[in-house]
């Protein structure tokens, strides 16, 4: 976690006076807490086989979001079933949950400001015909149920998502050096 320690380096480059000095802290406090907003992606085993895994990676590197945990495995069912819990009842559930079993997927938390809504963006939509182009889904894929990639449609989601695929320890919590670059 970011400390107090970390305010008066931004307040001394920003060369302000003592009042906008703490206007400036107290919307650093808010800005910092909603930049330690985590959203969880998934690369999907079409994601992985199809040799997409860098490329994904980089757009959100890129973008200026920070990497929190990753993992490379191959998901249980129990694990797949609770993790689309939320659509049991589709038609296309059982072959959902076949499809991300198949072979091994990316597992990852991401961290930023609106990174949850921010992802869904990035990813663009559901259906690969409906995503833009320069979106992950619109770029590289065109069926609905080979859609490459997952990614948290809520904060409250992604909370429960990265609960399901990461043990906290799993978690890391450092200071990305680019920080003060990518906010104000
Ligand atoms: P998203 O992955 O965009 O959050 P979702 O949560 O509604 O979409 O559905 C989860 C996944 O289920 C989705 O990525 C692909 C698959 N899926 C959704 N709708 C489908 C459909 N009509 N036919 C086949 N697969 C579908
Ligand atoms: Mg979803």
């Amino acid at each position: 976690m970011p400390t107090a320690l970390s305010f008066p380096s931004s307040a001394r480059l920003s060369g302000l006076n003592s009042d906008s000095q703490s206007s400036h802290i107290t919307s650093s406090v808010s800005a910092m807490a909603a930049n330690t907003e985590q959203t969880f992606i998934a690369i999907k085993p079409d994601g992985v086989q199809r040799g997409l895994v860098g490329e994904i990676i980089k757009r959100f590197e890129q973008k200026g979001f920070k990497m929190s945990g990753m993992k490379f495995l191959q998901a249980s069912e129990d694990m797949l079933k609770q993790h689309y819990i939320d659509l049991k009842d589709r038609p296309f559930y059982p072959g959902l949950v076949k499809y991300m079993g198949s072979g091994p997927v990316v597992a990852m938390a991401w961290e930023g400001l609106n990174v949850v809504k921010t992802g869904r963006v990035m990813l663009g939509e559901t259906n690969p015909a409906d995503s833009k182009p320069g979106t992950i889904r619109g770029d590289y894929c065109v069926e609905v149920g080979r859609n490459i990639i997952h990614g948290s449609d809520s904060v409250e989601s992604a909370k429960k998502e990265i609960k399901l695929w990461f043990k906290p320890e799993e978690l890391v919590s450092y200071k990305s050096c680019a920080k003060d670059w990518i906010y104000e």
